[in-house]
């Protein structure tokens, strides 16, 4: 076997079964192509793809103004390290940090980097600005959060998939509930060792969970009287997915940290990055932190693209109108259809409720028939399935998935 030769999905799938570890369980299907909201499986059939490789490729699968970015800086110069300048990483801080309107940006590579970054930025800052004492530092975070898959991330899951026998865990987390103001008050009065408060605009994998409105400008607010640092988890939510560049947008709130990654490529190469103004920022010094990847003049170049493609290519607008309809469209359905508790999200991050026990298949089955009817999505936790397609779709195609998905629901039989 070559890698030029051409395989079935069957055998796809047993190459990965057999030589792969199993920490996944996809769905079945082995996709070979992607354009724009569309992918394609070894055997030539066609799909509109609803994760978007977990909001990853809001701007659309093999978008040519990011592939022209990739491989023409690929042609020039790859990789630096950090030893030494590159000519596009300055360029692409200029432009992300203004975009964002932050002073400086950080650059790492995947989600959970740039989680951990922020919470040593965080940890740092507490100690050599705010003043707590050396190794005192804490940090909130919410219930049912996700931010990635490191030892001290899954230290503050309450997963146990996820956690279970991988400790020990990292200390310095306090754990309080999520949309609820008044644990965040009370955790912040509790103690004054308290650096900063980490969550997600939108809890993406507790099942596309959106806060109350004004959940975020009062946390922020409460953080900001408690000389607290605010740490937003954009990197689902973050890049027009919820229909504004930013989720927290959505309530004019400016975190004291951003964190980004999936989108902010487009999904062509793994770029993340933490922003943050200069009290916060500069307590960074060389050797405090880094990567060999990070901030690599590809990484510069596609993340560049990647941003001017939401801008020139209205997608929040995008986001935002597409998103209404689908919610309206579903809403109706869910009054007359059994099978649908309810629907809920923001712009393109949707999640469809399905009416069974946490624990039955039923959301499972129905991707797997959503897959035969050319459509393909992903069920998370407690029977929900979500719904985040390409912001680069037409109003015409939202309309041939939503009639694809009420279609294959109104069929189901368990
Ligand atoms: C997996 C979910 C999505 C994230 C937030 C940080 C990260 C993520 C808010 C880490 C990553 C992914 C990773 C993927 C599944 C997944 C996910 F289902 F778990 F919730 F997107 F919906 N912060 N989310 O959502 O980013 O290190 O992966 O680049 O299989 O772990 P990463």
């Amino acid at each position: 076997m070559t890698v030029l030769d051409k395989l079935t999905s069957k055998e796809a799938i047993e190459l990965e079964n057999k030589y792969g570890a199993h920490n996944y369980h996809p769905l079945p299907v082995v996709l070979s192509r992607g354009e724009g909201v569309h992918v394609w499986d070894v055997e030539g059939k066609k799909y509109y793809d609803f994760l978007s490789a977990y909001s990853a490729v809001n701007q659309g699968h093999c978008h040519p103004k990011i592939v022209d970015a990739m491989v023409n800086q690929a042609k020039t110069l790859t990789l630096t390290s950090r030893a030494f300048y590159n000519d596009m990483l300055g360029k692409y801080e200029k432009f992300a940090t203004e975009l964002f309107g932050f002073d400086k940006l950080l650059p790492m590579n995947t989600g959970a980097e740039a989680v951990e970054t922020a919470l040593k930025l965080a940890r740092k800052w507490a100690y050599e600005v705010k003043g707590i004492d050396e190794n005192k530092a804490e940090i909130i975070v919410c219930e049912n959060n996700f931010h990635g898959r490191t030892t001290t991330i899954i230290s503050f899951s309450n997963d146990p998939v996820a956690r279970k026998n991988f400790g020990p865990y990292t200390k310095g987390f306090l754990k309080i509930e999520y949309d609820n103001l008044q644990e965040l008050q009370e955790a912040l009065e509790s103690s004054n060792n308290i650096a900063a408060f980490l969550v997600e605009p939108i809890q993406g994998e507790a099942g596309v969970y959106v806060p109350s409105e004004g959940y975020l400008t009062a946390a922020k607010k409460l953080c900001k009287d408690h000389n607290v640092l605010f740490i937003a988890d954009e990197v689902q939510t973050g890049i027009a997915r919820t229909g504004k560049m930013l989720a927290v947008d959505h309530e004019n709130v400016k975190p004291d940290i951003l964190i980004l990654g999936k989108a902010l490529s487009g999904g062509a190469y793994p770029v993340s990055g933490v922003l943050a103004d200069d009290n916060v920022m500069n307590v960074i010094k060389p050797g405090n932190h880094g990567s060999t990847f990070g901030g690599n003049p590809i990484a510069a170049a596609v993340a560049i693209a990647a941003l001017e493609v939401v801008k020139e290519e209205n997608l929040e607008e995008n986001a935002e109108v597409l998103g209404k309809i689908f919610r309206a469209d579903l809403t109706e359905f869910a009054k007359t259809e059994d099978l649908v508790k309810s629907v809920r999200g923001k712009g393109l991050l949707n999640a469809v409720l399905i009416n069974d026990t946490e624990d039955s298949s039923t959301a499972w089955d129905i991707c797997i028939k959503l897959r035969d009817n050319g459509l393909l999505a992903k069920p998370t936790h407690g029977n929900i399935i979500r719904f985040a397609p390409p912001l680069v779709m037409t109003e015409v195609q939202l309309k041939e998935c939503i009639s694809i998905i009420k279609k294959t629901i109104s069929e189901f039989k368990k």
